[in-house]
C-alpha cells in the first residue's frame, strides 16, 4: 500500500505571534510527503478543542513541548502503518488515545497538525492536489469561496481598543474572485488613508487590520462606509459589511459590558444596538452577536434577524456537529464557522460542515488569529464547497499566503468556479432599501 504512513515528525515551530506552535510531518512508504502547522485562537470558544500549553515562565508559558512530545510517542505509533488516503480510519485513530472533549490529553495542537498532515499526505498519495482530495473527503463539489477581509481588527487582536473584534467586508457583487481582492486592496487603503488623514495610522492588529483608533465602536462601522466610498464603490452594492462581534470577549450571562464607551447593556440593548446597525450600515452578515452562554439572546437575535443577515456561530458553535444541531432545533444562527483546530480533528470538522449543510446553514471555514505560512484551509474551503472563507486582513504574509492560494487554485478550477457570493449578492438589506426609496 503507498499510502501506507511510514514516518512522522513532530517539530516546534512559530507562528504569526511569535508563539511556539506544532508541526507535523509525514512520509508514507511510497514517497509520498504531508506537512501541517497547527494555528492558535485568541478570542477562544470555551467549549473548543485545547492548545495544550507547558506553562511556567518561560515563553509566557506558550511552549509546546508537551504537545510536540505527545505527536512523537503516542500519535505516531498509532498512525504508522495506517493508510494517508482514509482519514476518517486516521481520525480514528487520534482520537482512540483521547476522546475527551476538549482534547486535553494530547491537546487540540497536537491533534490538528496530526490530522491535517494526514491530509497532506493524503493527497500527495493520490498525486492530486489537496484541494481536490478535500472535495473527494467531504463528498463535495469545489469551488471558490466568498472572501470576507478584515479592515479594521478589534478586541482581543488589538489590545481591546474597540469592543467589536472584525469590521471586515465581502464583495458579493464581484464576478471573479481575482476582482474581489482588488476591491478589497482598494478599501483597504482607502481606510488607511482615512485613519492618516485624521492622525488616527498606528499599524496594524493581530490579523493585519488597521489598529482601531475610535472614540466609540461605532466609528468604525462610519469609518468603513466612508472608506469604501473612498474606493469608488457606493456601499451596500458590490461592497457589504461584515461584522465579528465575539461577544464572548466581552459579556456573558446576558451582560454586556463596552468598555470603550464605559457602559454595560443587557442581553435586549445590544440585541438593539446591533439592530440599529444593520438598518443603519450595509452588514450582511454577523457573528457572535450575542455571548457562547447566551442561549436566549442568539435565539432572540436569530428569530429577529434571521431571514436578512448571515447569524454566523464561532464561539457560539465551535465546529462541533452536537452543537451544531442543537442549534439548528433551537433555531439559533443560520452559518457556521469552521475552523479545524476548534474540532481538532479533520473527520469531526467535516462532521459539523456536513450537518451545517444538510440543515441549510451557511459555511465558513477561518483561520485563527494565530496563524502561519500553512495554506490548508484554502484548499478545504474550496474542497468542502464552502460558501465563504475567513482568513484575517489584506496584509501579512500569513493571510495574503491564503487569499494568494485561493487564486492559484481558481486558475485550475477555471472560469465559473466563482459562484459563492450569488445567494448573498441577491439579499436585500435594509440599508439598500433605505438607499432606494
Ligand atoms: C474569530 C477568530 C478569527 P481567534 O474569532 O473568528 O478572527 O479569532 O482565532 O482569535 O478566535
Ligand atoms: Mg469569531
Amino acid at each position: 500500500m503507498t499510502g501506507s504512513i511510514s514516518d512522522i515528525t513532530a517539530r516546534r515551530v512559530w507562528d504569526s505571534r511569535g508563539n511556539p506552535t506544532v508541526e507535523v510531518e509525514i512520509a508514507t512508504a511510497g514517497g509520498a510527503r504531508g506537512r501541517a502547522i497547527a494555528p492558535a485562537g485568541a478570542s477562544r470558544g470555551t467549549r473548543e478543542a485545547i492548545d495544550l500549553r507547558d506553562g511556567g515562565d518561560k515563553l509566557s508559558g506558550m511552549d509546546v513541548q508537551h504537545a510536540v512530545a505527545n505527536v512523537r510517542e503516542l500519535i505516531a505509533p498509532a498512525l504508522v502503518g495506517l493508510d494517508a488516503t482514509d482519514q476518517t480510519a486516521a481520525d480514528r485513530a487520534i482520537l482512540a488515545l483521547d476522546d475527551s472533549a476538549l482534547k486535553d490529553r494530547l491537546g487540540g495542537n497536537a491533534t490538528v497538525a496530526a490530522s491535517l498532515a494526514v491530509m497532506h499526505a493524503g493527497a500527495a498519495a493520490k498525486s492530486v492536489p489537496l484541494w481536490r482530495h478535500c472535495a473527494d473527503l467531504a463528498g463535495a463539489e469545489p469551488s471558490l469561496p466568498l472572501p470576507e477581509i478584515q479592515i479594521f481588527g478589534g478586541g482581543a487582536h488589538a489590545g481591546r481598543r474597540v469592543d467589536i473584534q472584525d469590521f471586515m467586508v465581502m464583495v458579493p457583487g464581484a464576478t471573479s474572485f481575482d476582482e474581489v481582492m482588488e476591491i478589497t486592496s482598494e478599501v483597504y487603503r482607502a481606510a488607511g488613508s482615512l485613519m492618516g488623514q485624521k492622525g488616527n495610522l498606528a499599524g496594524v492588529a493581530d490579523e493585519g487590520g488597521w489598529w482601531p483608533i475610535f472614540d466609540h465602536n461605532e466609528e468604525a462601522l462610519e469609518t468603513l462606509v466612508r472608506a469604501i466610498e473612498l474606493a469608488g464603490e457606493t456601499p451596500g452594492d458590490r461592497v457589504v459589511i461584515s461584522l465579528d462581534v465575539a461577544a464572548s470577549e466581552f459579556g456573558s450571562q446576558g451582560r454586556y459590558r463596552l468598555a470603550l464607551e464605559d457602559r454595560e447593556l443587557g442581553r435586549d440593548e445590544l440585541i438593539r444596538l446591533l439592530g440599529r446597525w444593520l438598518d443603519d450600515y450595509p452588514i450582511m452578515s454577523i457573528e457572535d452577536p450575542l455571548a457562547e452562554d447566551d442561549r436566549d439572546g442568539m435565539q432572540a437575535f436569530t428569530r429577529e434577524f434571521g431571514n436578512r443577515v448571515q447569524i454566523i456561530g464561532d464561539d457560539y458553535l465551535v465546529t462541533n456537529a452536537t452543537l451544531l444541531e442543537e442549534a439548528v432545533a433551537d433555531r439559533a444562527c443560520n452559518a457556521v464557522l469552521i475552523k479545524v483546530n476548534q474540532a481538532g480533528t479533520v473527520t469531526e470538522s467535516l462532521d459539523c460542515l456536513r450537518a451545517a449543510k444538510s440543515a441549510g446553514y451557511g459555511t465558513i471555514v477561518s483561520a485563527r488569529s494565530g496563524e502561519t505560512e500553512d495554506v490548508s484551509i484554502s484548499h478545504m474551503a474550496v474542497g468542502f464547497g464552502a460558501a465563504q472563507l475567513k482568513v484575517g486582513s489584506f496584509t501579512r504574509s500569513e493571510r495574503m499566503a491564503k487569499w494568494n492560494e485561493c487564486l492559484r487554485i481558481g486558475d485550475m478550477l477555471g472560469a465559473g468556479s466563482f459562484v459563492a457570493g450569488q445567494p448573498l449578492a441577491t439579499t436585500t438589506w435594509a440599508h439598500k432599501a433605505k438607499g432606494a426609496a
